[in-house]
Parts: structure tokens; C-alpha cells; sequence
């Protein structure tokens, strides 16, 4: 059983840029967090980062019935303790709360951890330990050394006094077991470089930068300096600033030193920070100058409890946990400009919730809601599926209302991303690059829909959710290792949801990672059933096709006989109505010459439409694929639904193409390259 590290408070600002630096640096991790000044989003994005899921858990530390729970669930070797409140203003007004959350919290945390023996902890402290540090009349203690007396002078900091002595008065009691590493951080900034994470305060900012940052993107007036008397070089106080992925590494530097412990335990504090001080002023111009203009500012008095210097020394976490910060306040104000101007809200977009989409709660598949003028969304992080399409009141795709039901052997698979290679390979193998690949045969002979746990099965990572301009973009990824249902070659796959008021467009984007094979091969699509009739079955139904040239198939094994010939029954963009007299499952012909793996550059070119009498909405369908599945649901019998319940339309490649030389380039992906396509439903 592999060994794990707990992060309480993971999903916070701080600790979801530490569950990065621990997976980069080969750790594997559990976070709890109760989310409570936190969201899930930071983790959703963690995972898109780190190219792998983190089991997540909204626990509140004070649980101790629910922590124990992970403990037995997960085999844990030490904690990073982030977990905690922490506005300085806001615990002078509920101080009993900051103790109960901080102190309370860590307790019990401290009474499990010795429950399953677990002995190592590193714990989030703060700078704000030492106090007021001028208060000596001298410079004995600037720069502020760990050895400098502590006097906090607020609730939180206390918390955080408390919590150290509470932490060392443990370690006393079993010296040679206890292994504790105090962090005393001073002014964490920035953000991830990536843009998809950062500090998120809800509320009205305190600290300097994310308030800074607000009034950039407009949501603020102007910056209120609090007092230009001090005696510094411009007359504003001067802090640590530390970008927040350098104290991250902090983390790493100090666990890693506490697991090479060979015998005995410890008790031992470090600061983080750069040893570097800046005033006010000094962050004003890097962040005006990252922004590209002055920003707005007032000089207003001192804010009460501020002091002028804290400024840390580095110098024993440099020595003995060969950890010194690396990045300036400059790079700092460039990651959080960036942070800020993807997400202008933080991890807030209006229109987008979210919630957990199966009986046991589990964070790995969420159902998210997309509502945009008429027209709501739903998708889920299972298969990347879509839920639920209601425009205007019409609910017009054939789902399960819990996600519990989506792991129905019956579930014919509603709504889901199809791949790695949508619909039929026949005889179940295929050669690629001299070599033969036999694969699992999950329908007759064949392997249909990717085999038998194909994109449908697993969980996606993400979703990257977004709005510009009025459309929500959302982003999955799945990587789909090597060997699975025996595919060569990693693949990154990204589903990237376009949602407007009227249409959703849906991108797949996949390339080969890690350079294990030169080529693989790959059909992706989506299999939603699409019912307007608000009823049992589709009947009624009146559907148009655009292309009536189809791809033959053998009557008994379905696979395709090489030939394109005209559909007897379907005549393009003449009127059908479906009934219990029509079948339809055949692959319908756009462009019988395509060859490309990337089809995205194509025309969007409209491939179906449907109405129904009962309901006021059309749909239609478009793709820059050659072909499209059209399939009318004859094969359906799950829970709640009955055959004809829905209709498919699947753009994608031609099916099994892998054995046909002239369709084979469709799907064959070489390293280097990007496949992708376009499907794209509208609704009137
Ligand atoms: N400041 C302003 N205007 C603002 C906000 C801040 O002028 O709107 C000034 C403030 O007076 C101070 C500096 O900016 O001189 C930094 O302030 P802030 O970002 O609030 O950080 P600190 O007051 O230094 O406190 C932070 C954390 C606290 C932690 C401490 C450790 O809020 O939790 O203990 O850093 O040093």
C-alpha cells in the first residue's frame, strides 16, 4: 500500500500550491478540507496541473469520527496542518471561534495522528508569532531570527502561539517519536505561473496584494496606503514578501528533512522568507508595472496593529533545509496579474455551481450546472458526460438523475465521451507500425467504444471552468495511460465544452505524452440520446439528414464491407419521421476522401436536424467530421428508460478505419501531432 500525505486545508491558498510542489516531487497526497473559506475548484485545478486525481475529503478537522476515517482509509506518513482561519481583523471579533477552528482543530487532528501512529507534522505558523519586534528600541531582532521572543498581538495569532507550544509540549512527551517542523511564514504573494490558481479571499481583501490586484480588474476604487510616516526609505512599512510557490517548496524542504530523521524525533521552527524587505510602495510598482499602468491610490493613516518592519532571516532554513526562496516580488505581481486576469472573480463564474454526483460522496465525479439565459447545462466528470441539455424547459438528453446509475452494466452510454476509439474494431485487433495489437473483445468479436473501460468509465480531471464573452468554457482532461485496454502510448485528452445561450459546441483535443510510442490510434465523440418528445420514446420525432450516402456494413457482424453506397431509406435533408417501423444504426458518409487527424480547421457543416410536434424546440446538429453515427436507440433497456427512449448522433471518424488504407489516417495519431474535431448541437 502506497504511503501518502495528508494536507489539511489543501483546497486553501497556500495549501493547494503545496499539493503541487509535493506531487512534482514524487509525493502522493490526500487533502482534507471543510471549505469553508476554500473551494473545491483550487483542487479541481490542481488535478489539471499535476496530470493526476488527489483524493479529496470535506472533512473539518474537529471531526474526529470523519478524520479517522481517511486515516484508515489511506495509509498516511505525515501531514502538512494548513487548516485554519486566518484574518487577522476578523479573530479580534470572534476570537473563541479561531480557537475552536485553530486550536480546537488541531487537537483533535494531534489525537488521531497519535491513534495511528503517525509521528511527523509539519505545521503552518506564521511570522505574526513574534509581535511587534521595534518593541526592543533596537534593530537586535530585525532581521526577525527564530530565537526572537514571541508576543502576538491578535486572536489568530495566538492561535497560531498556542498552537506551537501545544505541538512541543507533544513532541516532550515522546521526544524520540515526535517529528515537528514549525513554519513561521511571513507575507505569501502571487500565484501558480500557470494561471489556474491563486488567492481567492472572499470578502473585501485585507492583505495589500490581492486588494491591489482587485482594484486592477476594476472591482475596487483605488488603494487605501496605510500611513507614509514610517521610517523607511519612501516612509511606507516593509514586509517579507514571498511568492507562494517558493514557501510551497518551503513545505517539501521541511518534510523531507523531518523523513530523514534516522532516529529520534524533533521539535524545530523555521522561517520562510526571502530576507529581502519592501515597502508598500516598493509592491505598488512591481504590481503597476506587471498591470502596464499606475494603479489608484490614497495615502490614508496608519492602520492600527501595523508596525515597520517584519523582515525575516532566512538563514537557518537556507543552512539546514537547503531551501531558499528564488523569486522576487516582480515575478510575484506577474502570476498574480495573470491568476487575476483569468479569473476575475477567483474561482467564482456567475452561472456555474456544482456538487457531488454520487451516494458516497466522492469529489472525483461532480456534477456541474452551466446556466446560461435559456439554456442549461449539465456535465459530470464521469466519461466528461453530458447530464442534462434543458433549453428553454425542454430537458432534451436521456440521463440518470444520480450518478450512481451511470455504473449500471445496462447503461448504454448516456450522454458520455466516447474513446479511445469510438465504435467497432473488428476481430478486436489491429497493426500499427509493424506491430499487432489485440485488444479486448467487449462486443462479439470486436471492441466497441474503447473496450472494457474506455473514456466512458473514468473520471475526467478538472473541469477548468471559464466565461468570456457570454459563453462558459469548460475543461476536462483525461489521461489515458499505455496498455490500457491495451492502446499503445500515453494520451492526453482534453473535452473542452463551449456553452452559449442557444448551442454547445464541444472540442476533443488528444496528443501522445511521454514519448513511449510513435503512434497510436484514436476516435473520440459524444454518445448523448437526444429525446424533444418529452415522453417515453422518440416516436413522432421528425429528423432530417444532410448526407445520405452510408457506410455499408455486413448485416450479421455490423463491421463495414469497405463500400459507400445510398442509403435505401434516407434521402438528404428529406423529412423522416421516426416511429416503431424505423431503425436506424448506420454510419452516414460527409466526406468520403478525409484524411486528416485534426478536422477542427474544416467547415462546420450541418449534419442533422430534429423536431417533434410536442415540443417547440429544434435541434440541429454540425460537425467538421467525415462521418456521423445515427443511431435511434432500438438497443436501449436500462433503468427507467426503454427502447427508442432516444437518438444518437455521433460525428467522428469512419468506423474501423484502422483497417481500411484509405480511412486509416483518420485515426492513426502520431507523436507530434494533435487530433481534433468539432461537434457542435444548437438549439432553437
Ligand atoms: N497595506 C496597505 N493597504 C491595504 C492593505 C495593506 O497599505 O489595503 C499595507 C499594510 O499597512 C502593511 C502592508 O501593506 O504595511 C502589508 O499588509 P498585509 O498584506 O495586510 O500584511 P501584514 O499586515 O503584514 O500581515 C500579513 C498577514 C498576517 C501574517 C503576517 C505575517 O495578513 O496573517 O501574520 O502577514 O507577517
Amino acid at each position: 500500500m502506497s504511503e501518502y500525505i495528508l494536507v489539511t486545508g489543501g483546497a486553501g491558498y497556500i495549501g493547494s500550491h503545496t499539493v503541487i510542489e509535493l506531487i512534482n516531487n514524487g509525493h502522493k497526497v490526500v487533502v482534507v478540507d471543510n471549505l469553508v473559506n476554500s473551494s473545491y475548484e483550487a483542487i479541481a485545478r490542481v488535478e489539471f496541473i499535476v496530470k493526476q486525481s488527489i483524493p479529496f475529503f470535506n472533512v473539518d478537522i474537529r471531526d474526529y469520527e470523519k478524520l479517522s476515517k481517511v486515516f484508515k482509509a489511506y495509509k498516511i506518513k505525515g501531514v502538512i496542518h494548513f487548516a485554519a482561519l486566518k484574518a487577522v481583523g476578523e479573530s479580534t471579533k470572534i476570537p473563541l471561534d479561531y480557537y475552536d477552528n485553530n486550536v480546537t482543530g488541531t487537537v483533535n487532528l494531534l489525537k488521531v495522528l497519535k491513534e495511528n501512529d503517525v509521528n511527523s507534522i509539519v505545521f503552518s505558523s506564521s511570522a505574526t508569532v513574534y509581535g511587534d519586534v521595534t518593541r526592543f528600541g533596537d534593530d537586535r531582532y530585525i532581521p526577525i531570527p527564530e530565537e526572537c521572543p514571541m508576543d502576538p498581538t491578535n486572536p489568530y495569532g495566538n492561535t497560531k502561539f498556542v498552537i506551537e507550544n501545544i505541538l512541543k509540549d507533544v513532541h516532550s512527551s515522546e521526544s524520540e517519536k515526535w517529528k515537528v517542523a514549525v513554519l513561521r511564514y511571513f507575507n505569501p504573494i502571487g500565484a501558480h505561473p500557470s494561471g489556474l490558481i491563486g488567492e481567492d479571499p472572499s470578502g473585501i481583501p485585507n492583505n495589500l496584494l490581492p486588494y491591489l490586484a482587485q482594484v486592477a480588474i476594476g472591482r475596487r476604487e483605488k488603494l487605501s496606503i496605510f500611513g507614509s510616516d514610517y521610517k523607511s526609505h519612501d516612509g511606507t512599512p516593509i514586509r517579507d514578501y514571498i511568492h507562494v510557490v517558493d514557501l510551497a517548496k518551503g513545505h517539501i524542504a521541511a518534510l523531507d528533512y523531518l523523513h530523514k530523521i534516522n532516529e529520534g524525533g524533533l521539535y524545530r521552527e523555521w522561517n520562510l522568507g526571502t530576507g529581502k524587505g519592501s515597502t508598500v510602495f516598493d509592491v505598488y510598482n512591481a504590481f503597476s508595472k506587471a498591470v502596464g499602468k499606475k494603479l489608484p491610490y490614497e495615502v490614508v493613516g496608519r492602520r492600527a496593529g501595523d508596525v515597520l518592519d517584519l523582515t525575516a532571516n532566512p538563514a537557518r532554513a537556507n543552512k539546514e533545509l537547503g531551501w531558499k526562496a528564488e523569486l522576487g516580488i516582480e515575478q510575484a505581481c506577474e502570476d498574480l496579474w495573470k491568476w487575476t486576469t483569468a479569473n476575475p472573480h477567483g474561482f467564482n463564474v456567475e452561472g456555474y455551481s456544482s456538487k457531488t454526483f454520487e451516494s458516497d460522496g466522492n469529489y472525483g465525479n461532480r456534477l456541474q450546472t452551466f446556466v446560461n439565459g435559456e439554456l442549461s447545462v449539465s456535465l459530470a466528470n464521469r466519461g466528461a458526460l453530458i447530464q442534462d441539455i434543458n433549453f428553454d424547459g425542454d430537458h432534451i438528453v436521456n440521463a440518470y438523475d444520480n450518478g450512481d446509475d451511470y455504473l449500471l452494466k445496462s447503461n448504454p452510454f448516456f450522454g458520455t465521451t466516447v474513446g479511445r476509439v469510438a465504435n467497432r474494431i473488428a476481430n478486436a485487433e489491429f497493426e500499427l507500425n509493424g506491430k499487432t495489437y489485440h485488444l479486448p473483445k467487449n462486443e462479439n468479436n470486436n471492441t466497441l467504444h474503447g473496450g472494457l473501460v474506455g473514456y466512458d468509465k473514468e473520471n475526467f480531471l478538472g473541469p477548468i471552468v471559464k466565461k468570456e464573452k457570454d459563453v462558459f468554457i469548460v475543461e476536462y482532461k483525461l489521461i489515458d495511460p499505455d496498455g490500457k485496454n491495451n492502446f499503445p502510448g500515453d494520451v492526453e485528452n482534453i473535452v473542452r465544452y463551449y456553452i452559449d445561450n442557444k448551442s454547445i459546441k464541444i472540442e476533443y483535443e488528444a496528443q501522445l505524452i511521454n514519448d513511449k510510442v510513435d503512434a497510436t490510434i484514436i476516435n473520440i465523440t459524444n454518445h448523448s440520446y437526444f429525446n424533444l418528445s418529452g415522453d417515453a420514446t422518440t416516436d413522432d420525432t421528425v429528423v432530417k439528414l444532410s448526407y445520405d450516402n452510408y457506410l455499408e456494413v455486413d448485416a450479421k457482424t455490423l463491421l463495414p464491407t469497405g463500400n459507400v453506397v445510398k442509403h435505401d431509406r434516407v434521402d438528404a435533408n428529406k423529412p423522416i419521421t421516426l416511429s416503431e417501423a424505423t431503425f436506424y444504426d448506420y454510419c452516414f458518409v460527409i466526406d468520403n476522401d478525409a484524411d486528416a487527424i485534426d478536422t477542427r480547421k474544416f467547415e462546420l457543416k450541418k449534419v442533422f436536424e430534429a423536431t417533434h410536434p410536442r415540443s417547440h424546440t429544434k435541434f440541429v446538429v454540425s460537425t467538421t467530421e467525415p462521418t456521423y453515427q445515427f443511431y435511434t436507440g432500438v438497443g436501449v433497456d436500462t433503468k427507467g428508460f426503454v427502447a427508442r427512449s432516444g437518438f444518437c448522433v455521433e460525428p467522428g471518424r469512419f468506423v474501423d478505419a484502422i483497417h481500411n488504407e484509405k480511412w486509416a489516417p483518420q485515426v492513426i495519431l502520431k507523436k507530434g501531432e494533435v487530433y481534433g474535431s468539432i461537434i457542435q448541437y444548437d438549439l432553437s
